[in-house]
């Protein structure tokens, strides 16, 4: 049987989560390491081996010898670990696309995050109609002709777009009211048969 490899990360969603659905899809055996303090972080990360890598940092993917950081890089040696580098885009302009619609989302937190939690729900609202809704609009427009975020097939960027999905339902839960691109996306995703198992597991951190 092939050995597991060890996702570490902090025992929230995060950053993540994306992997965590690509991991459950690719079917790869994974165990989590997941921290609960900054101590028990600090612990590994102030010993060998993690203590002599300069990109050190979590998320990280621990495959036998193999150290893995940078969420991103994460998505990448998955989809080839897996022998699937379709995953990445199978054409120049599925790859392009898997990188702008990256783009997009980066910005779709940066503004979401930055509306603070102090707020009453009322002035979140209204921040939220300011600063973020645009790119919401902007990803539902876009999937407008697309099956998947990319394109026509699956690729990583769509596991960023569910775990986006997501967190905007909870978010504001009226929001694909008006968004159905991104509803149908999200329900089509959902239902992938080992996203479902696993969303329905308690491997699933639903908050
Ligand atoms: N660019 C990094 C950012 C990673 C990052 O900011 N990690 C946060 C959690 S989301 C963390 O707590 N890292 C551990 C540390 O800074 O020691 C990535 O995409 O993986």
């Amino acid at each position: 049987m092939a050995q597991k490899l060890t996702l570490g990360y902090w025992n929230i969603r995060g950053r993540a989560q994306p992997v965590r659905y690509l991991l459950e899809y690719l079917e790869v055996p994974y165990e989590e390491k997941r921290y609960s303090t900054q101590q028990e972080w600090e612990e590994d990360y102030s010993k060998d081996p993690i203590k002599s890598h300069i990109l050190a940092n979590l998320p990280y993917i621990k495959d036998q010898d193999k150290w893995i950081y940078e969420s991103q890089a994460l998505y990448i040696y998955l989809a080839h670990k897996a022998k699937k580098p379709e995953l990445l885009g199978s054409t120049p302009d599925e790859e392009v696309s898997v990188f702008q619609v990256t783009g997009v989302l980066e910005d779709f937190y940066r503004f979401l995050w930055e509306i603070p939690d102090e707020q009453t729900q009322e002035q979140k609202n209204v921040l939220f109609k300011e600063k973020v809704l645009k790119f919401v609009i902007k990803l539902n427009k876009l999937l407008q002709n697309r099956k998947w975020a990319a394109g026509d097939n699956i690729t990583i960027v769509d596991f960023l777009l569910f775990e986006a999905e997501y967190t905007l339902k909870s978010f504001n839960q009226t929001i694909y009211e008006d968004q159905k691109n991104l509803q149908r996306h999200h329900d089509q995703f959902a239902n992938l048969p080992q996203i479902k198992v696993y969303l329905e597991s308690d491997r699933f951190i639903k908050e």
